[in-house]
């Protein structure tokens, strides 16, 4: 009897499933594949069911003689194991992201005479109800907001990027690359950061855009995207007022709160000593995280302490000592920041922290310091890094070059071959 595989990546079974187990039937004996948590994150969509729930579910189908987990979006492990006569899967993915997936198990299959089935995609109203019901669980604020702690749990490395609008939000939840190891890569949360939201209202960085204005910008990305959100709180301000952002953040499905010990008109850290900038005492600073925590409603939400000794040349012991005092005060993480190009005082306080603590949170923003890569920062005990301007930075120099070349050329064919074609920008934002 031949073996028929088939990888399956979702928490839903619909009609385009079934179809696929119906063909595979006619083949041979059908063998599931659940795509592992890590994987499936990382190229299709962040799971709503555990791997066992994946599993089970797949067992209750009807035609179905085996289920087993791939650990590998390449199917490098099954077909090792396995060697299927056939792989079966809808014809979409020989276009988009899947295509290299698809393509290398040609190759796999091909060194041994196996072969791959596509048969036409299922998309009609049923589908699409369930790829929205699905859409809906994952972007609902009681699901995104747990789901940091879960990133941190299933994942060497949990990777931020900046987002201050729905726009950047959709760039955050939809890029996918093909890695240099022939796998999918995605961003796995998005990070609110105060300097890129003033920017973008043409405000300095100094606390003068409020609360309001900045959860409207969280409302505006969540509204159209599903990744988890970690928001740059800034000084936190007022500890009476912190406990009200804390709930207000909670609510909005936001999964953690990033705060910095510093007090009185805060200026971007980048700036380091050139601006004056007053660090609160450990004793407010703890204060405040304490009563943030005390705040909290949901066990889910993460309240994470900036450390800002390092940027104001206080010394890596002062660091540490924050450090211990923060956690002991219920932060649930510890973001160290440095504006050295040089990584070595990240490197040393994460060896530091981690040889006293091995399960805090560390959270590094490399955007000095940024020639080390994400698993050399992992490697110290890094859980969490955030890119925190770089879209802004690259999209700033691109419109201005495009303003300067207009009224330089007094029309617009000169900037033409830099622009996004109009067919696709109007095509961008999914209609619902
Ligand atoms: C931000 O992105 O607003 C931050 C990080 O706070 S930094 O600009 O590096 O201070
Ligand atoms: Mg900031």
């Amino acid at each position: 009897m031949k073996t028929v595989y088939t990888c399956f990546s979702t928490d839903v079974i619909h009609e385009g499933h079934l179809n696929i187990i119906n063909h595979a039937k006619e083949y041979g004996r059908v063998i599931v594949g659940c795509l592992s948590d890590r994987e499936m994150m990382r190229c299709t969509k962040f799971p709503t069911t555990t791997e066992e729930e994946r599993m089970n579910l797949y067992r209750g189908i009807d035609g179905v003689d085996d289920v087993i987990l791939q650990d590998d979006m390449l199917y490098n492990d099954v077909i090792e194991l396995l060697h299927p006569d056939y792989i079966i899967h809808g014809d979409n993915w020989k276009t988009g992201a899947e295509a290299s997936i698809r393509s290398h198990v040609e190759k796999l299959l091909n060194s041994y005479g196996g072969q791959i089935i596509d048969i036409p995609y299922t998309y009609n109203e049923s589908v699409r109800k369930i790829d929205l019901q699905l859409k809906e669980k994952l972007s609902m604020p009681e699901y995104r907001r747990k789901r940091l702690r879960q990133l941190i749990e299933m994942t060497p490395v949990v990777k931020v990027m900046e987002a201050h609008s729905g726009l950047t939000g959709l760039i955050v939840e939809k890029t996918v690359v093909e890695g240099e190891n022939g796998k999918l890569d995605q961003f796995d949360a998005m990070w609110i950061s105060s300097l890129c939201d003033s920017t973008a209202k043409g405000k300095p960085d100094i606390e003068l855009v409020d609360m309001t204005s900045r959860f409207r910008t969280i409302e505006d990305i969540t509204e159209v995207t599903t990744k988890p959100i970690i928001f740059d709180g800034d000084t936190g301000g007022l500890t009476e007022h912190f406990v009200y952002t804390v709930r207000t953040l909670e609510r909005l499905g936001v999964s953690a709160v990033i705060i910095e010990d510093k007090t009185g008109l805060k200026k971007n850290s980048l700036f380091g000593t050139e601006v004056e900038q007053t660090q609160d005492s450990i004793e407010n600073f703890s204060a405040k995280i304490a009563a943030g925590k005390k705040a909290q409603l949901t066990d889910d939400f993460m309240i994470i302490a900036r450390i800002e000794s390092l940027i104001l040349e206080r010394g890596m012991e002062d660091a540490l000592s924050r450090a211990r005092a923060f956690v002991s005060a219920g932060a649930d993480g510890i973001m160290i920041h440095s504006r050295k190009k040089d990584p070595a005082e990240i490197i040393e306080f994460c060896d530091k922290f981690r040889a006293e603590d091995k399960t805090t949170p560390i959270v590094v923003v490399p955007s000095s310091f940024n020639s080390i890569t994400e698993s050399e920062l992992a490697s110290h005990g890094v859980n969490i890094v955030i890119y925190a301007n770089q879209l802004t930075r690259s999209a700033f120099p691109a419109m201005q070059k495009t303003a300067e070349d207009i009224l330089k050329y007094h029309r617009a064919k000169e900037v033409d071959d830099r622009l996004m074609p109009i067919k696709e920008i109007i095509t961008l934002i999914d209609e619902i």
